[in-house]
This record gives structure tokens, sequence and C-alpha cells, in this order.
């Protein structure tokens, strides 16, 4: 699906938006397109991806649901919900999604003034703060009905179904590169067997179901801007049942990296134990005692499983030709993936620290 850099004027209309400037658009995502809209107060409008999410109503219903909710327990605690939890603005209709005329999907929420997305980790606190907002937005969540939830991307981290669609796009290889990815395919391949570990125990009724986030990179949480601490959990889009593990291991993944997903340098790539005790120590603090023994235990298969999977789901695009994730040049997928099978290799080396420091933050 080709992003677009514009906002056209029936958008702003729709949601009853008069700016005096441009809309700014905001590049971070892979997937949808953020523009931030000032008029008198700020705004963030953004174009779904439909290619991404099949259906924006289910996205936008679920979306309603949580912060909803979210808003009522964050109020009953003495929390400000303007700022706690993300504010849909309706169009003029009442509806929650505009479908522009060249039938793309658009949404609009409040911009939260006074704090900032970081893409990188710029100190341990800060990481901690990211475990803590994710702990307490999966303890908030817990009496949430989760059969109401909609699954807005099925099978999102069903692990053995990413390792088959990598196996389909090499059998297509539909953008002629497979030559090129003989190594990372052979990397891919040795950890199939260990793959479905979690699904797995998921299946037997040894791990529970709850409602988790399931995009929980510190850069979906907004922290404020002179306290440091965290405001809020952003990017809703992928919030359906799912297993602890999955929240906590793919905020590993992109947290405990000393570099960016991007890195193509892999000597500056490692999996840093300080950067995994610091989030730890604030995940645990806000959901730990909810979590059962086999869920504790799981947390780093979680953190070497979530990287292994979107590192497969990479190399996936980049045998496809790049149509889901966003690119910046041609070798933007097959670097990540190589950026995500090196932490892979450190975090199976690593497995024993992670252990023990999940023992001490108990
Ligand atoms: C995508 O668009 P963004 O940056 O929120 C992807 C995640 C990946 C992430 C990797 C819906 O998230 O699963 O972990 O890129 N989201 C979807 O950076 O596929
Ligand atoms: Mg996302």
């Amino acid at each position: 699906m080709e992003h677009t850099t514009q906002v056209a004027p029936e958008i702003l209309e729709a949601f009853g938006l008069r700016p005096q400037g441009a809309a700014t658009a905001l590049t971070s995502g892979h997937i949808n397109d953020t523009f931030l809209v000032e008029d008198e107060g700020k705004w963030i409008l953004q174009r779904i991806n439909h290619f991404v999410f099949p259906s924006p109503q289910d996205i936008m219903e679920n979306i309603t649901g949580v912060t909803e909710f979210l808003r009522a327990k964050i109020a009953a605690r003495g929390g400000d919900p303007d700022r706690g939890t993300l504010t849909i603005r309706k169009t003029a209709g009442g509806s929650s999604l505009f479908i522009d005329s060249t039938g793309e999907f658009w949404r609009c929420m409040t911009y939260v003034d006074g704090a900032s997305s970081h893409e990188t980790v710029e100190s341990t606190a800060m990481l901690r703060e990211a475990g803590r907002a994710f702990g307490e937005f999966q303890s908030l969540l817990c009496d949430y009905p989760a059969d109401t939830l909609h699954e807005t991307i099925v099978d999102f981290h069903n692990t053995p179904v990413r390792f088959a669609q990598l196996r389909e796009a090499a059998e297509k290889n539909a953008a002629g590169r497979l030559s090129q990815v003989e190594a990372e395919m052979a990397f891919a391949a040795q950890r199939e067997a260990d793959g479905s570990l979690l699904m797995d125990l998921l299946r037997e009724g040894k791990l529970p179901l709850r409602v988790t986030h399931n995009d929980t990179k510190m850069s979906n949480v907004l922290m404020d801007n002179e306290t440091g601490k965290a405001v809020c959990v952003i990017d809703l889009d992928t919030v359906m049942p799912g297993l602890t593990a999955f929240d906590f291991g793919d905020s590993i993944r992109a947290g405990a990296s000393t570099a960016a997903e991007d890195e193509a340098d892999l000597s500056k790539v490692h999996f840093d134990l300080d950067l995994f005790a610091a989030y730890t120590e604030g995940f645990l603090s806000a959901a730990g005692d909810a979590l059962t023994p086999l869920e504790l235990q799981t947390l780093p298969d979680g953190a070497r499983l979530m990287t292994l999977e979107v590192g497969i789901r990479f190399l996936a695009d980049y045998l496809n030709g790049d149509v889901y994730f966003r690119t910046a040049y041609p070798e933007h997928n097959l670097v990540r993936a190589r950026n995500q099978f090196q932490l892979v290799r450190e975090m199976e080396e690593k497995r024993a620290g992670m252990d023990a420091i999940i023992q001490r933050y108990l």
C-alpha cells in the first residue's frame, strides 16, 4: 500500500478541524500514516493501513471499548484520564472513522501535550518507566471482557504461522531475492522446532490468555517531557487477547538492544542485560503479582521468540518485495532481519542472566 504525505481538506472538515497551518507528517511507525494538526488544540490524524488491518471498523471498536474502560479506571484512581489514555475525536456524524472519497480510512485523536515518544532508549530510568507503563496497562485491563475484542490481525504473534509465511514467501520468491538470504533462511530454520513453545503452552492450557497490547516498543509509551514519567500507552491497534510473554518480549526486543532496529553495523547491535533488568524491574513492579509461575518463567522465551518472529517477518517481507513494512531503501527489511537475528543469538547466550534478573525483581 502506498503511503500518503498529505491530509486532504475533506478529512479535516469531516472531523471539524480548522487548522491554521499544514499538517505535519510524523513518520516513525511502519504501518499507518500519522499527522499532527493544530487548530485550537493539537490533534493526531491517522490513515489506517487497510492492507495490514483488513477491518478498520473492528480496530476502532476495540480502541473505543478499551480507552473508555481505561478512562473510567484511571479516573477512579484519581488519575487524569485525558492524559492517561487516548481520546478519540468523532466525525460530525458521530463516527470514529471517516472514509474519504478515495476509500481511505481516517481517524482522529487527541495529541497528548507535554509528552513525547522516544525511538531510542536514553536512560535505564526511561526503560523502567516503559516497563511500568506496559505492566500497568495489562493489569488495568485484567478484567476487560476479552471476548468482546476483535482479533484485528489473526495469528499476529503466532510464531509457527509466521514461520509458515516465511516458507511461503521463499517458495514464491516474488522479488527474486531468495539467493541473497541463504544464511538468514538457515538461521530461521534451525529455530523453527522451538518456535512453537508459547503457542503449545497456550493450547495446552498452561498459560492464561490475557488482554495484551502486542506492539510494546518503547516508542509506544508517551513520557512526560518534564518528569520523564510514563504518561500514556499509545498505538492500540493490536490490543487483543494474547500472552504476557508477547508484551514483555516485544518490549525487550526493542528496548534492550544497544542499537536501533535497523542499525546495519552489527558490531553495534547487542542485547544488554542492564537494559533488560531496568525494563523487568518496571514491568514486574506493576504486573508481577498477577503472573503465574509459568508466565514468569517464560518471559525470557517471549523476548527471544518475539525478536525471532519479527526478524522472520522482516525477512519474509524482503522476499515479498517490501509490501508490508514501510522501507526507506531496498535492503531495509533485510538489514532489520539481520539486526533482529543478531539479538536472538545473544538472547540465547544470555538466557541464564535473564532468568536470574527475573528472580531478583520478584
Ligand atoms: C510495526 O507500525 P509500528 O511501528 O507500530 C508492526 C509491529 C512490529 C514493528 C517493528 C501492525 O509496528 O508488529 O513489531 O513494526 N505492527 C504491525 O518495528 O504489524
Ligand atoms: Mg504499531
